[in-house]
Protein backbone atom coordinates (compact mmCIF):
# COMPACT_ATOMS: atom_id res chain seq x y z
CA UNK A 1 0.00 0.00 0.00
CA UNK A 2 1.05 3.77 -0.31
CA UNK A 3 -0.05 6.38 1.35
CA UNK A 4 0.03 9.61 0.00
CA UNK A 5 0.86 12.24 2.87
CA UNK A 6 2.25 15.79 4.16
CA UNK A 7 4.46 15.92 7.58
CA UNK A 8 1.84 18.10 9.19
CA UNK A 9 -1.26 16.95 8.33
CA UNK A 10 -3.91 15.63 11.48
CA UNK A 11 -5.69 13.85 8.94
CA UNK A 12 -2.41 11.61 7.76
CA UNK A 13 -1.66 11.14 11.25
CA UNK A 14 -4.85 9.90 12.02
CA UNK A 15 -4.54 7.23 9.47
CA UNK A 16 -0.98 6.63 10.55
CA UNK A 17 -1.88 6.28 14.46
CA UNK A 18 -4.55 3.91 13.44
CA UNK A 19 -2.11 1.94 10.89
CA UNK A 20 0.09 1.07 13.94
CA UNK A 21 -2.47 0.74 16.53
CA UNK A 22 -3.87 -2.39 13.71
CA UNK A 23 -0.16 -3.49 13.04
CA UNK A 24 -0.14 -2.52 9.46
CA UNK A 25 1.88 0.54 9.43
CA UNK A 26 4.86 -1.84 8.10
CA UNK A 27 2.80 -2.78 4.90
CA UNK A 28 2.35 0.87 3.95
CA UNK A 29 5.71 2.76 1.97
CA UNK A 30 4.95 6.76 2.63
CA UNK A 31 4.60 8.78 -0.59
CA UNK A 32 5.79 12.81 0.10
CA UNK A 33 2.81 14.97 -1.14
CA UNK A 34 2.74 18.98 -1.47
CA UNK A 35 -0.93 19.23 -1.90
CA UNK A 36 -0.36 23.19 -2.48
CA UNK A 37 2.08 22.79 -5.67
CA UNK A 38 0.61 23.88 -8.64
CA UNK A 39 2.40 21.14 -10.37
CA UNK A 40 1.14 18.87 -7.81
CA UNK A 41 0.09 15.12 -9.18
CA UNK A 42 -2.53 14.53 -6.66
CA UNK A 43 -5.84 14.58 -8.52
CA UNK A 44 -4.40 11.65 -10.16
CA UNK A 45 -5.54 9.74 -7.30
CA UNK A 46 -7.86 12.30 -5.47
CA UNK A 47 -9.80 14.37 -7.82
CA UNK A 48 -10.78 16.64 -4.44
CA UNK A 49 -7.01 17.19 -4.39
CA UNK A 50 -6.39 15.98 -0.60
CA UNK A 51 -3.73 14.19 1.63
CA UNK A 52 -4.29 11.26 2.92
CA UNK A 53 -4.88 9.12 -0.35
CA UNK A 54 -4.46 5.30 0.36
CA UNK A 55 -3.59 3.44 -2.87
CA UNK A 56 -3.89 -0.18 -2.33
CA UNK A 57 -2.12 -3.13 -3.13
CA UNK A 58 -4.95 -4.04 -5.99
CA UNK A 59 -4.39 -0.35 -7.15
CA UNK A 60 -7.31 1.43 -5.79
CA UNK A 61 -6.76 5.02 -4.68
CA UNK A 62 -8.91 5.60 -1.32
CA UNK A 63 -9.96 8.69 0.30
CA UNK A 64 -10.76 9.98 2.48
CA UNK A 65 -9.25 9.61 6.03
CA UNK A 66 -12.80 7.88 7.38
CA UNK A 67 -12.48 5.49 4.27
CA UNK A 68 -8.96 4.72 4.81
CA UNK A 69 -8.72 3.79 8.48
CA UNK A 70 -11.78 1.95 7.72
CA UNK A 71 -9.86 -0.10 5.36
CA UNK A 72 -7.46 -0.47 7.29
CA UNK A 73 -9.28 -1.45 9.88
CA UNK A 74 -10.77 -4.18 7.67
CA UNK A 75 -7.22 -5.57 6.79
CA UNK A 76 -6.58 -6.89 10.70
CA UNK A 77 -7.62 -9.73 13.06
CA UNK A 78 -7.26 -7.35 16.29
CA UNK A 79 -9.77 -5.66 18.23
CA UNK A 80 -11.44 -3.12 15.88
CA UNK A 81 -11.04 0.24 16.11
CA UNK A 82 -14.24 0.63 14.17
CA UNK A 83 -17.01 -1.76 16.07
CA UNK A 84 -19.12 -3.38 13.57
CA UNK A 85 -22.49 -2.94 14.84
CA UNK A 86 -24.78 -1.48 18.15
CA UNK A 87 -24.75 1.75 19.72
CA UNK A 88 -20.84 1.26 19.43
CA UNK A 89 -20.29 1.39 16.24
CA UNK A 90 -22.61 4.57 16.02
CA UNK A 91 -20.60 6.48 19.33
CA UNK A 92 -17.46 5.71 17.55
CA UNK A 93 -17.63 7.53 13.92
CA UNK A 94 -19.81 10.41 15.54
CA UNK A 95 -17.12 11.14 17.98
CA UNK A 96 -14.86 10.73 14.52
CA UNK A 97 -16.90 12.69 13.05
CA UNK A 98 -16.59 15.13 15.96
CA UNK A 99 -13.11 14.87 15.93
CA UNK A 100 -12.81 15.24 12.23
CA UNK A 101 -15.17 18.18 12.66
CA UNK A 102 -12.68 20.57 14.55
CA UNK A 103 -10.43 20.27 12.86
CA UNK A 104 -12.32 21.00 9.52
CA UNK A 105 -13.08 24.19 11.72
CA UNK A 106 -9.23 24.61 12.50
CA UNK A 107 -8.27 24.00 8.91
CA UNK A 108 -10.49 26.75 7.52
CA UNK A 109 -9.33 29.47 10.18
CA UNK A 110 -5.52 28.39 9.61
CA UNK A 111 -6.11 28.82 5.52
CA UNK A 112 -8.15 32.12 6.39
CA UNK A 113 -5.22 33.65 7.96
CA UNK A 114 -2.44 32.98 5.05
CA UNK A 115 -5.16 34.81 2.96
CA UNK A 116 -4.00 38.78 1.96
CA UNK A 117 -4.94 40.62 4.90
CA UNK A 118 -6.73 42.37 2.74
CA UNK A 119 -9.26 39.35 1.00
CA UNK A 120 -9.93 38.27 5.08
CA UNK A 121 -13.33 37.96 7.03
CA UNK A 122 -13.08 38.58 10.75
CA UNK A 123 -16.44 37.06 10.28
CA UNK A 124 -15.38 33.39 9.04
CA UNK A 125 -12.83 33.24 11.45
CA UNK A 126 -15.13 34.07 14.33
CA UNK A 127 -17.27 31.26 13.72
CA UNK A 128 -14.56 28.57 12.81
CA UNK A 129 -13.25 29.82 16.44
CA UNK A 130 -17.13 29.15 17.39
CA UNK A 131 -17.48 25.61 16.34
CA UNK A 132 -13.78 24.64 17.41
CA UNK A 133 -14.87 25.88 21.28
CA UNK A 134 -18.20 24.08 21.11
CA UNK A 135 -16.68 20.99 19.90
CA UNK A 136 -14.01 20.92 22.64
CA UNK A 137 -16.52 21.57 24.93
CA UNK A 138 -18.68 18.46 23.96
CA UNK A 139 -15.45 16.59 23.88
CA UNK A 140 -14.89 17.63 28.06
CA UNK A 141 -18.25 16.61 28.84
CA UNK A 142 -17.58 13.27 27.19
CA UNK A 143 -13.88 12.37 28.25
CA UNK A 144 -14.09 11.20 31.48
CA UNK A 145 -16.17 8.29 29.92
CA UNK A 146 -14.04 7.10 28.00
CA UNK A 147 -11.30 5.12 30.39
CA UNK A 148 -9.58 3.10 28.13
CA UNK A 149 -11.63 3.00 24.86
CA UNK A 150 -9.54 3.62 21.70
CA UNK A 151 -11.62 3.46 19.07
CA UNK A 152 -11.39 5.49 15.86
CA UNK A 153 -13.31 8.36 17.95
CA UNK A 154 -10.59 8.50 20.29
CA UNK A 155 -8.02 8.62 17.58
CA UNK A 156 -9.56 11.46 15.51
CA UNK A 157 -9.76 13.69 18.82
CA UNK A 158 -6.18 12.28 19.58
CA UNK A 159 -5.03 13.99 16.41
CA UNK A 160 -6.83 17.04 16.22
CA UNK A 161 -5.85 17.90 19.70
CA UNK A 162 -2.12 17.49 18.69
CA UNK A 163 -2.82 19.33 15.41
CA UNK A 164 -4.62 22.53 17.94
CA UNK A 165 -1.70 22.41 20.15
CA UNK A 166 0.79 22.94 16.69
CA UNK A 167 -0.89 25.71 14.80
CA UNK A 168 -3.08 27.23 17.79
CA UNK A 169 -1.37 26.70 21.36
CA UNK A 170 -2.20 30.46 22.57
CA UNK A 171 -6.13 29.65 22.43
CA UNK A 172 -4.71 27.20 25.82
CA UNK A 173 -7.98 24.50 25.22
CA UNK A 174 -6.87 23.02 28.25
CA UNK A 175 -7.97 26.11 30.64
CA UNK A 176 -11.31 25.99 30.80
CA UNK A 177 -11.46 21.93 29.96
CA UNK A 178 -9.42 20.33 32.64
CA UNK A 179 -11.27 16.40 31.80
CA UNK A 180 -9.97 16.53 28.13
CA UNK A 181 -6.74 17.45 28.98
CA UNK A 182 -6.36 14.70 31.64
CA UNK A 183 -7.85 12.28 28.72
CA UNK A 184 -5.10 13.34 25.89
CA UNK A 185 -2.30 13.80 28.38
CA UNK A 186 -2.92 9.45 28.62
CA UNK A 187 -3.74 9.19 25.42
CA UNK A 188 -0.93 11.02 23.95
CA UNK A 189 1.38 8.64 25.34
CA UNK A 190 0.41 5.29 23.45
CA UNK A 191 3.66 4.57 21.26
CA UNK A 192 1.07 4.91 17.92
CA UNK A 193 0.92 8.76 18.90
CA UNK A 194 4.39 9.70 20.59
CA UNK A 195 5.95 8.13 16.99
CA UNK A 196 3.69 10.37 15.59
CA UNK A 197 3.54 13.93 17.47
CA UNK A 198 3.20 16.53 15.05
CA UNK A 199 6.17 19.32 14.19
CA UNK A 200 6.88 21.30 11.13
CA UNK A 201 9.67 19.31 8.72
CA UNK A 202 13.26 20.72 9.14
N1 LIG B 1 -11.92 15.12 5.04
C1 LIG B 1 -10.57 14.94 4.60
C2 LIG B 1 -9.76 16.20 4.87
C3 LIG B 1 -8.37 16.12 4.26
C4 LIG B 1 -7.70 17.49 4.20
O1 LIG B 1 -8.34 18.54 4.35
N2 LIG B 1 -6.39 17.45 3.97
C5 LIG B 1 -5.65 18.69 3.82
C6 LIG B 1 -4.27 18.55 4.47
S1 LIG B 1 -4.42 18.64 6.22
C7 LIG B 1 -5.44 18.97 2.34
O2 LIG B 1 -4.94 18.10 1.65
N3 LIG B 1 -5.83 20.16 1.90
C8 LIG B 1 -5.66 20.57 0.55
C9 LIG B 1 -6.80 21.41 0.06
O3 LIG B 1 -7.71 21.72 0.87
O4 LIG B 1 -6.80 21.76 -1.11
C10 LIG B 1 -9.96 13.73 5.32
O5 LIG B 1 -10.49 13.37 6.39
O6 LIG B 1 -9.05 13.08 4.78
Amino acid sequence: MKLRFSPTSPYVRKVTVTAIETGLDGRIERVPTNVWDPDTDIATDNPLGKVPALITDDGAALYDSPVICEYLDSLHDGARLIPASGSERWRALTLQALGDGCLDAGIARLLESRRPEAERSAGWVARQVTVMGRGLDSLDGMADGWGDTVTIGQIAVGCALGWFDLRFGDDNWRATRPALADWFEGFSERPSMTATFPKEPA
